[in-house]
């Protein structure tokens, strides 16, 4: 069983970086070199843009908003932005989320017909006097800020739907194989901590379901006095325990990233009744000392972290009843 957390990290004089350490990195008191990113999944990519972004000193923010924007590009990824997997009736629809350091959020639910959901969210934080946007509402934003409106649903998208609807079977998928919704949270060299979340939801949900990746609070949450989270699987499971806010809310009590993780998904399997075997929840956590932590209910969840010992994707712990 895969029980690893996260790489120690290793001195700085025995990376041999030397003089030029300053002008690269920076260190939280606790001695964490910065910048860090962290990513759900397996997105090394959308990792790599974020961390080209905060080692030039770029701001977490930007860092978020273009490592989403990777993965909603990304056509071959079937649970975001372009390529992503329809509701039943044929619908490709995206929630999205983004928060930055000074408690500022945004968010778009049901927006159809634009890929970069995530950069929309940060519009309607910039931009609006308002956090969430829906719908044709959304949309209509959308195009009055320049963005194109294309047809997400691809090929292979429509082709694993029309399989689909042979059936009509609804089952929430575990794990996703190849990678998922896409949930980063990132602290740049100025130690400020933002995060985003991006997602085309559930495959063949109901016309009109959102999930948790655009609820602040649930799928998303930041405070930069203590860390942040993002959640990843099944949004209801998610919501119905304002998971990602707990989970910010554990470490402000001493928790550790990890033991937040794993305790916000004990408070989803302890429920009584929860049929918890038939679906999967992860959650990633950062806090403000550049620690970082994973927990999901199934194996196979992992997360990907950019420091500046590389890049890397590590497995997730996950829930099991013998411990
Ligand atoms: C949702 N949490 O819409 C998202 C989906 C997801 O891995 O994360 N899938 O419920």
């Amino acid at each position: 069983m895969d029980r690893r957390s996260f790489i120690k990290r290793t001195g700085v004089a025995s990376l041999g970086i030397g003089l030029n350490f300053h002008k690269t990195f920076s260190k939280t008191k606790n001695d964490i070199t910065l910048p860090i990113v962290i990513a759900t999944w397996d997105v090394k990519k959308a990792t790599q843009k974020a961390w080209e972004i905060l080692l030039k000193n770029g701001d977490s923010l930007d860092a978020i908003e273009q490592g989403c924007r990777i993965e909603e590009a990304n056509e071959k990824g079937q649970s975001v932005g372009i390529g992503g997997l329809p509701d039943r009736e044929g619908n490709v629809s995206l929630d999205a989320c983004i928060m930055d350091y000074k408690g500022n959020c945004g968010s778009v639910v049901y927006l159809k017909n634009i890929k970069h959901a995530i950069s929309v969210a940060r519009l309607v934080m910039e931009k609006t006097p308002h956090v969430m946007l829906a719908g044709d509402g959304a949309k209509k934003f959308a195009v009055s800020m320049g963005f194109k409106e294309e047809n997400l649903l691809t090929e292979k998208s429509e082709a694993d739907w029309v399989k689909w609807k042979k059936k009509e079977k609804y089952n929430p998928i575990i794990n996703i194989e190849n990678h998922d919704t896409i949930g980063m949270l990132a602290i740049d060299k100025n130690n400020n901590i933002s995060g985003g979340c991006t997602t085309s939801g559930l495959a063949y949900k109901m016309q009109g379901r959102v999930g948790d990746s655009p609820i602040i609070g649930s799928g998303l949450y930041i405070d930069n006095e203590i860390g942040g989270a993002v959640a990843t699987g099944l949004g209801e499971e998610v919501i119905k325990t304002v998971g990602s806010f707990l989970v910010v809310e554990l470490m402000r009590q001493g928790y550790s990233p990890e033991e937040a993780c794993k305790t916000a998904i004990h408070r989803i399997v302890n429920k009584p009744g929860s049929n918890y075997q038939n679906f999967q929840v992860g959650y990633i956590a950062i806090n403000k000392n550049g620690d970082t932590g994973s927990y999901a209910i199934q194996k196979g969840f992992s997360m990907t972290k950019y420091d500046m010992n590389g890049n890397e994707n590590i497995s997730s712990l996950f829930f099991d009843k013998k411990i």
